[in-house]
């Protein structure tokens, strides 16, 4: 029997969500135990609260984990003897290994889902993820910096009008009619970004006015995949109370 999938990770972590969101997604669906990890913040750290942070789960601490992931960050995902780290490093492994079609069943495919994969990277999601979930989810509203929180919700809008005009060329998905892992790790991104406006959110207090197209387009990823609504339906949402 096939050993059981091991992810490291912290729910609260887009790049953690990015991973079991294609746990979600994988055909043959091999199950998988999620073990809670992190550096910062653990249970409780999706709350707007005074001490947002709560305590770490740890593990990313200890020897052991530096053997599987030498950089300490989540998520890692182990199966079997293998480690894998980077969250586009394991969304790729997991597709080749256990459901293909996600990379349209060929190298090809895989070569078409990279660049969006990359590109998510290369263009630094990640800080205006960081500043805007910190400052509209995690930091009180006397003590936010509105310069900070508008330049993050800039920086993801912008980066958003390539995605949207990608899919407005093909009509569908990032690189044609079928959802692939380019639409996992840019539709994670596009979940984040919409939790900051969402009306569950403890963030709407700041108000940002999304524009027309982004609504269609985060319609566009909840209408087409069963993923988005498991990370939407609040578990693994940060900023869902
Ligand atoms: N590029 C890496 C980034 C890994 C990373 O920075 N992960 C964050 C969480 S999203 C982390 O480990 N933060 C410290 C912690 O939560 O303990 C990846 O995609 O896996």
């Amino acid at each position: 029997m096939a050993a059981m999938l091991r992810l490291f990770g912290r729910p609260t972590s887009s790049n953690t969500q990015k991973v079991i969101w294609t746990l979600n997604e994988l055909r043959s669906r091999p199950s998988f135990e999620l073990v809670l990890a992190s550096a910062r913040m653990g249970a409780g750290s999706n709350l707007l609260c005074e001490n947002s942070g709560g305590k770490p789960y740890g593990i990313v601490d200890t020897d052991e984990y530096a053997k599987m992931n030498p950089m300490r960050t989540v998520p890692c995902l182990v199966d079997g003897e293998l480690a894998v780290w980077e969250s586009h490093s394991i969304v790729r492994y997991l597709a080749q290994k256990y459901s293909p079609e996600l990379h349209l069943s060929s190298v090809e495919g895989l070569a078409r889902c990279s660049p969006w994969m990359d590109w998510l990277l290369f263009s630094n999601f990640h800080e205006c993820n960081h500043d805007l979930i910190d400052q509209t989810a995690r930091t009180l509203p006397e003590q936010r910096d509105v310069a900070k929180m508008t330049e993050s919700y800039r920086g993801y809008v912008n980066r958003f009008q390539k995605v949207e005009e990608r899919i407005a060329q093909t009509g569908a998905f990032l690189v044609g009619d079928e959802f692939t892992i380019a639409d996992i790790v840019v539709g994670a991104e596009v979940c984040r970004f919409s939790c900051s406006s969402s009306p569950t959110c403890r963030a709407r207090s700041v108000h940002f006015s999304s524009s027309n197209s982004m609504a269609l387009l985060v319609r566009e990823f909840s209408s087409n995949s069963s993923g988005y609504g498991h990370l939407s339906s609040g578990s693994t949402c940060s900023y869902h109370v």
